[in-house]
């Protein structure tokens, strides 16, 4: 009786994925998760030991440096620019990623498009409301899954983890987006953000798990 029900659930199983076309769950992970890390299922929370409070009437966003049209946005300015939605995973040089986050606000291209950024620009520093900052390769930032986002999952996105808003960049691990995000500057040479002066790499990609310099 038992073994029948048994029988009977993997034969409902096998039908689920035949039509679905579902790949078997443990080969699709290994494809997906980079070396070295672990899948959680929650959402961690790292900063340093601050979570600014910034009301959105004092909310800010100044983007300057070697562009055409420096500006400083409101936050309604901020969101009335071309809003955009993109699932994406996440990880975390602590070893631990997230699946399918589903971030919304604004690509990093169309804040490009809006200040004009000079040929010698090779080269973003973030800078963020509770004094940390990061940097990163203009080349990098251009991928279509950059975005500044304000909203996680369809919500406004918690002081927690970075709001008003913070920058997403999936494919570098997540130290080298700014939660609470307030500047970026772009730059003609490198400049070391708050964790890559204190010994992260500056590579920073997850595939090649570059952790550490
Ligand atoms: N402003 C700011 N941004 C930050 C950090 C921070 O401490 N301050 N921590 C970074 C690190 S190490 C990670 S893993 C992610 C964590 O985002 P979460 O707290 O939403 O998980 O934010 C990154 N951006
Ligand atoms: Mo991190």
């Amino acid at each position: 009786m038992l073994r029948q029900k048994y029988i009977e659930a993997k034969q409902r199983w096998a039908e689920k994925q035949r039509a679905q076309g579902a790949v078997p769950r443990v080969a699709a992970t290994t494809g997906r998760l980079p070396p070295g890390q672990t899948l959680t299922t929650g959402f961690p929370v790292l900063d340093l030991g601050v979570k600014p409070e910034v009301p959105l009437d004092q909310w800010r966003l100044t983007i300057d440096g070697l562009v055409e049209k420096p500006v400083t946005l409101d936050w309604a300015q901020f969101n009335a620019l071309p809003q955009v939605e993109d699932v994406s995973d996440f990880h975390c040089v602590t070893s631990w990623s997230k699946y399918d986050c589903r971030w919304s606000g604004v690509a990093f291209a169309t804040l490009c498009e809006l200040v004009e950024p000079m040929p010698e620009a090779h080269f973003v520093y973030f800078t963020s409301f509770d004094e940390y900052s990061t940097n990163v390769p203009m080349e990098k930032c251009l991928d279509d899954d950059v975005l500044v986002a304000t909203r996680f999952d369809g919500q406004p996105i918690t002081r927690e983890h970075g709001g008003p808003a913070r920058v997403i960049i999936p494919k570098l691990y997540a130290w080298k987006g700014a939660k609470f995000v307030k500047g970026i500057t772009f730059l003609d040479e490198d400049k070391l953000g708050f964790w890559e002066v204190r010994g992260y790499s500056n590579g920073a990609d997850p595939w090649k798990e570059e952790r550490y310099a």
